[in-house]
């Protein structure tokens, strides 16, 4: 508690904050106060200390730490709760276990590095330390099972204006997880879930997005990009990682008793990269080729087959032509 008063004074400080003011302020003596800028500036905080003057905060580190998404947070139940890892296997795996031990929800778990990021279906997910945004939240929402899938669609709709809103660019959604900037992956999804028949024990939002990663492994050099990229200048994770949380919560929160996700279908639709666009829907034994024609309430796809039939989509591995994958 004391840290993060000291850290708010030094911010919000220009020049120096003497260690008097600090010590009066906080009650507390001045080897105490001095002992949290020794602590601060092992966490990579760089303060400079002159005798007489005080302390001044120089630079502050470039890592997703609690107490610098705390600061200036203006949600009500996002990242209340944050346990960040300098390197993790997956935060999602974290999260689940926060989950069952009866983690608060709103509980944020956030790495500089997953050693182990997944994705999908049990293919990896590429996570370089500092690089990126790696994170996962904990929800229980009172919702049918059933309803679960619509939260990628929630979250997927509030990165893309998260992102838009830090940087200028324009991301789209590839229904259902994957968040794209000039046919490129910039941003995957994986929602997990613990659940009964009828009840949603929790929810594990997991969000991965290259945020300053310079290049990628050969493997994803046609298909993935970072916001750096193609911003072309460096981007502030923490500010990202803020807005975002900002974002989510204002869609979670109207649906999180409900389960509904009618009234951002429109919006959704709107930068939704998939509709009016040739699609192959791939299924276990399947391919189907047709055009995205609609997104339900449900957060199904309705695809248009070549022979006119319609059918929907849950889930599963759609590709659209002209985004990678599908040329
Ligand atoms: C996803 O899976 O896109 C979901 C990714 C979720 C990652 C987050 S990070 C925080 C949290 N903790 C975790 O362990 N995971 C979540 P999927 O649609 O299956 O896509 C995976 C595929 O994307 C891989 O097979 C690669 O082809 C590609 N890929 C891997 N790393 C990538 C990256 N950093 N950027 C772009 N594409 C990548």
């Amino acid at each position: 508690m004391m840290k993060n008063t000291v850290l708010e004074f030094l911010k919000k400080t220009d020049g120096y904050v003497s260690g008097e003011e600090l010590s009066s302020t906080l009650s507390v003596s001045r080897t105490a106060i001095w002992k949290v800028i020794t602590q601060l500036k092992k966490e990579g905080y760089e303060i400079e200390s002159v005798t007489r003057k005080g302390y001044r905060m120089v630079q502050t580190p470039d890592l997703l730490m609690a107490q610098e998404i705390q600061y200036g947070l203006q949600t009500t139940l996002l990242g209340k709760e944050v346990i960040w890892f300098q390197h993790v296997g997956s935060t999602n795996e974290e999260a689940k276990k926060l989950g069952t031990v009866g983690a608060k929800e709103g509980t944020l778990v956030v790495a500089e590095e997953q050693r182990a990021g997944k994705g999908r279906l049990g293919r990896a997910w590429v996570s370089p330390p500092q690089k990126g945004i790696w994170m996962s939240l904990l929800l229980r929402p009172r919702i049918i099972p059933m309803d679960a899938s619509k939260i990628t669609l929630l979250a997927g709709l509030a990165v893309c204006e998260a992102i838009h809103q830090v940087t200028g660019l324009e991301a789209q959604i590839k229904w259902p997880n994957d968040i794209v900037i000039h046919g490129k992956k910039v941003c995957g999804i994986l929602t997990e879930m613990s659940a009964e028949m009828e009840r949603v024990n929790y929810i594990i939002v997991g969000i991965g997005i290259n945020v300053n990663t310079e290049c990628f492994p050969e493997e994803l050099q046609n298909t993935a990009t970072s916001l750096c990229i193609e911003a072309q200048q460096k981007v502030s994770r923490i500010q990202l990682l803020q807005r975002i949380l900002c974002t989510v919560e204002s869609y979670y929160l109207p649906f999180m008793a409900t389960g509904a996700i009618e009234s951002i279908l429109p919006i959704y639709k709107k930068h939704c990269a998939t509709i009016d666009r040739d699609v192959k829907v791939s299924g276990r034994n399947i391919e189907v080729l047709g055009r995205a024609v609609d997104i339900t309430k449900n957060g199904e796809l309705v695809v248009r087959k070549e022979d006119g039939e319609m059918i929907t989509v849950l889930s599963g591995e759609v590709s659209v032509r002209g985004v990678y994958g599908y040329i």
